[in-house]
């Protein structure tokens, strides 16, 4: 985008865009349905979102709704307190005690499905809690989570919310260095993982990349182990680390008194990526992250107490924290959590899912949506999936294409689908459409939420036409917004704020939020994003920064230098590719090539690993000597080359694009 290519595929979506209006049973039954929030929520700013804090208990009401009196660091239900586990089980225990409040379908090995009434979630949570304390976790004391789609994790997330102690998750497929920087960076002295999980039929042993992991980290850490495999008693169990299942019988019936936090306290950190190597500590808070899931959750995703809701994201994600495990359960319905993959035992297994549990909702990522149209019709066909009322797509633009797929084989054309743009660092959605008020645009998000202002601006920061490419801004704070990054007040300005604001000012019209993304906006505000401006590349819905890659890259014996670039993928949306240079005396070989591909499954995990490894001697270099990236993107994309002419060596482009394209 900052280098001026159209992309032609989004030029076709936006120029045959279509119309598709909410379906008439949804809409009649739709949580929001009246279409003057808009305006409603614009003339009344910031009280308007006194509703969504209204979705919650405080223990304490807050005096304030913002205090923005120094901006970027907004606080929001300023006075109030709470906490996050009562609102998340504790109040509904008298009406909804019976009713199920995590569905859990274990990948199909032995049929060791669970499901936890908010009852018994509530006593695992507490007895866990105790736990925690027993091994001396207080309050504000960052707790890590390495662990996979297991029922512990959402159980450990809500003990720690009891406790206040914030939570750290970390994707489980991330590598055992990704582990250690994330416990470092956050000083985080507690651990909660397991001894391994299934995936595609497979045990998968985890325990020993947690303990290599551990072995990266500077200070004394105690950890917790939870019995996915059965077999942790096979697993030697090192000083300061302790079985989850000893540690919550011993405390058997357990009442922990939730700790009352003030709105502002911290609920947890979630570490991603962006441009530099080093990833980012995004803070969220109590009161303004619970208030904004909670109400995104029941206006967007329509979720009600009684309904069964399917996100298939992982709970490593950010998705999974928002609207997995917050925004569904403050809300009291049926939370659905799977292990394993969309395509084991068969390549209907969600289908299955939805048929079984008859889920209302299902939220997904477009990359998924790409597979299963890959798949084929056939395998939603076999299955009833008329228990649907909703679809959700997350993490990266859908194409038009996709969208329609997804509408008539999955929502047989009677569900809205939300296409929602949000980000790690917003805690939850920002820009769809309110299914029950709006049109859908396939391939557009849609409009930003009520009471949010959203822009798209030229580089100068003035607002573009409609119909122009340029930059999406948020220009008023919000209250799911994240806070800062963990310990570094500066970094949280220069990443988000810098670009757009006057950041001697103390004005909140003089700062606005820049994501980073790429975006257009219609003549009736609808957002298209166009994807992220930055280094950073979106693989599966991942977000994965540039930097860490190379970074890992060159960590490797023999990488003198390396350039990673994100290439178009039929299903991923974005593929890595890694141009290497070796140093001297290191030849190209398949062997060095495996190497590469370690390095990067070492210190960032599979995910990140690189489609193509090309090695070159000289990467396309400016007079100045920077690595000309969008070059190597269009050789990535197998695109036409554009000019060369200022670079310092324009015969290297020609000889890598041989290589990739292989003739
Ligand atoms: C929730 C999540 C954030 C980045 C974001 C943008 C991309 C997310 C999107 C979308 C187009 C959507 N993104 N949703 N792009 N349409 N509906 O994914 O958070 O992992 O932090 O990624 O994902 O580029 O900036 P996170």
């Amino acid at each position: 985008m900052t280098d001026g290519d159209p992309d032609v595929e989004l030029e076709a979506r936006l120029a045959e865009q279509e119309r598709f209006e909410p379906p008439e049973s949804f809409v009649e039954q739709a949580n929001v349905s009246d279409a003057g929030i808009y305006d409603e929520f614009e003339e009344n700013w910031p009280e308007c979102w006194e509703g969504a804090a209204d979705l919650l208990d405080w223990d304490e009401d807050y005096d304030t709704v913002l205090d923005d009196s120094n901006p970027p660091f907004y606080e929001w239900f300023t006075g109030g307190s709470l906490n996050a586990s009562t609102n998340c089980l504790d109040r509904h225990l008298d009406e909804r005690g019976d009713e199920v409040a995590i569905e859990w379908v274990g990948e199909p090995v032995e049929e060791d499905n669970r499901s936890y009434t908010y009852e018994e979630l509530h006593r695992e949570v507490n007895e866990f809690a105790a736990g925690l304390r027993d091994l001396g976790v207080e309050e504000d004391e960052v707790v890590t989570m390495y662990m996979p789609m297991v029922p512990e994790l959402a159980i450990a997330m809500l003990a720690c919310a009891r406790i206040g102690a914030p939570h750290s998750v970390v994707f489980a497929g991330f590598s055992a260095d990704a582990l250690a920087t994330r416990m470092n960076a956050a000083d985080s002295e507690y651990l909660v993982t397991c001894d391994g999980y299934y995936r595609r039929g497979d045990p998968l042993p985890h325990k020993e990349k947690a303990d290599e992991g551990l072995a990266g980290v500077d200070h004394d850490v105690q950890t917790v182990v939870v019995d996915r495999l059965g077999d942790v008693s096979d697993h030697e169990m090192g000083e300061n680390q302790y079985d989850y299942a000893d540690l919550v019988a011993e405390n058997e019936g357990a009442d922990v008194e939730p700790v009352q936090r003030d709105a502002e306290d911290m609920l947890f950190l979630m570490y991603t990526s962006g441009t530099t190597g080093e990833p980012k500590g995004v803070k969220h808070t109590t009161g303004g992250y619970l208030s904004w899931v909670s109400w995104t959750s029941q206006a967007v995703l329509d979720i009600k107490p009684e309904d069964t809701y399917f996100c298939s994201a992982d709970i490593g994600w950010i998705t999974g924290h928002s609207y997995i495990v917050y925004g569904p359960l403050a809300l009291g319905t049926t939370t659905m959590m799977y292990e394993g993959t969309p395509d084991y035992p068969d390549k209907d297994r969600l289908w299955d899912i939805i048929e079984e549990y008859e889920a209302d909702q299902l939220y997904t990522a477009p990359t998924a949506i790409r597979a299963f149209m890959k798949w084929g019709s056939s395998y939603p066909e076999k299955h009833d999936l008329s228990s649907l009322r909703l679809l959700g797509t997350v993490g990266e633009p859908i194409n038009p294409r996709a969208w329609k797929w997804y509408y008539k084989h999955i929502g047989g054309e009677e569900c809205p689908i939300v296409d929602t743009w949000w980000q790690t660092e917003t805690g939850g959605m920002m820009v769809t459409t309110l299914p029950g008020v709006k049109d859908m645009k396939p391939g557009s998000a849609g409009p930003a939420l009520p009471g949010l202002d959203v822009q798209i601006v030229d580089t100068k920061g003035e607002t573009v036409e409609p119909g122009r490419a340029g930059y999406l801004t948020v220009q008023k704070p919000w209250p799911g917004m994240l806070r800062t990054l963990y310990n570094n007040d500066e970094r949280y300005i220069e990443e988000y704020w810098a670009e757009y604001s006057d950041t001697d000012s103390d004005d909140t019209d003089d700062w606005v939020y820049f994501p980073e993304d790429g975006a257009k906006i219609d003549e009736d505000g609808y957002i298209t994003v166009l994807g992220r401006v930055d280094d950073v590349i979106n693989v599966s819905g991942h977000r994965l920064g540039t930097m860490e890659i190379e970074s890992a890259i060159v960590g490797v014996e023999g990488v003198a230098e390396a350039a990673v670039v994100g290439g178009n993928h039929d299903v991923k949306g974005e593929a890595v590719y890694a141009y290497v240079i070796l140093e001297d005396g290191y030849e190209e070989s398949d062997e060095m090539r495996q190497r590469v591909v370690d390095g990067v499954d070492d210190a960032i995990g599979p995910i990140a690993r690189p489609e193509q490894v090309v090695f070159t001697p000289e990467l396309p270099k400016t007079r100045s000597g920077k690595i000309m990236r969008r070059l190597l993107e269009d050789i990535a994309n197998g695109d036409e080359l554009g000019n060369t002419s200022t670079l310092r060596n324009p015969d290297v482009v020609k000889d890598i694009a041989t290589k990739v394209s292989g003739d």
